[in-house]
């Protein structure tokens, strides 16, 4: 593949590299970083991961102090963008760094390919799966660090393998990825099986405040109070359990971030969620998309639900 050898060739290039996931990094962005960083070492080329947020709490265990949380001092050669449909979700590092050659690693479809140059596969699970290729074309073999990195990427993407986005070829690089050594045990159990009591209390306070925009589209709006009374502050899984909801084909939850307000979509019916995130100017993929709101957004957003309701089995989503 052309592309990959264009990745291939930059990489050769430079010595040094500042890589960037996007702001509020996820298991796919951070594991992918991580997983280039150990490799571009194994090469003897230089690489600080550049990430100011903090990390969600279930991914600290894995990921703590494995990046810089300021900006590396000392030159770089060049910039590697990591799991960021858009620019502008690299934040305010990217204005520093832009007069850097930048190489654009992504799976998301709408990436509109902003890199000097871009490893954009649209069709792949997750950016790990990415990765893994390129990898495979610098002849780079896994090692149990890389295993690691690369599994947490593939199963945060997919959910463990359970969103649809899951191939024959993302079983094949787990399974790979777990004769390299990738610690099963430990990443599924500190990912997906020790949640915060608080976290609990918060799945209980937004349970009693889902309103049915129809029998199968669901919305639920959390305010700062509400994260407060229950002292946890993360989403994903107040969205995942509303989708997981009997019936439920499109989960909308709405929350207070900063002083703005977030959106998060997930579907798990025909609805592409993708085209209404973007409808307010965000964006993500077909079953599960984000965006920032206004309140005045609000009512728009319910009328735009309700649109959902029929999509049908035989028509174009
Ligand atoms: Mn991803």
């Amino acid at each position: 593949m052309m592309k990959l050898k264009k990745a291939k060739a930059f990489i050769e290039k430079y010595n040094s590299f500042i890589i960037l996931p996007h702001v509020k990094p996820d298991g796919d962005a951070l594991g992918s970083a991580l997983a280039i960083r150990y490799a571009l070492e194994s090469l003897g080329k230089r690489a600080v991961i550049w990430n100011e947020d903090i990390l969600l709490h279930s991914l600290q265990p894995f990921f703590q102090g494995t990046f810089n949380p300021y900006k590396p001092s000392g030159n770089f050669d060049a910039v590697i963008s990591i799991d960021t449909a858009d620019i502008h979700r690299l934040g305010q590092r990217y204005a520093e760094l832009d007069f850097l050659p930048l190489l654009n690693i992504d799976h998301h479809a709408t990436n509109s390919g902003y890199g000097d140059v871009n490893l954009i596969y649209g069709g792949l699970s997750s950016t790990g799966e990415v990765i893994a290729l390129l990898l495979e074309e610098l002849g780079i073999v896994f090692t149990k660090e890389i295993a690691d990195a690369l599994y947490i990427a593939l199963i945060t993407d997919t959910n463990r393998f359970f969103y649809n986005s899951t191939t024959p070829a993302t079983l094949r690089l787990g399974a790979r990825l777990l004769e390299a050594g990738a610690d099963f045990e430990k990443i599924h159990r500190y990912i997906f099986g020790e949640k915060p009591l608080s976290l609990l209390r918060l799945l209980g306070i937004a349970t009693e405040k889902i309103e049915f925009i129809s029998p199968n589209i669901v919305y639920c709006r959390l305010t700062n109070d509400d994260m407060e009374k229950a002292g946890f502050y993360e989403t994903d899984d107040v969205i995942n359990m509303l989708r997981d909801i009997e019936g439920v084909d499109v989960a909308a939850l709405v929350y207070d971030y900063d002083t703005s307000r977030k959106l998060s979509l997930r579907s798990k019916g025909r609805q592409n969620v993708d085209e209404l995130a973007q409808f307010f100017g965000g964006g993500g993929h077909l079953k599960a998309a984000g965006a920032t709101l206004s309140d005045d957004d609000l009512p728009t957003l319910k009328t735009k639900l309700k649109e959902l309701e029929d999509v049908g089995e035989d028509q174009f989503i």
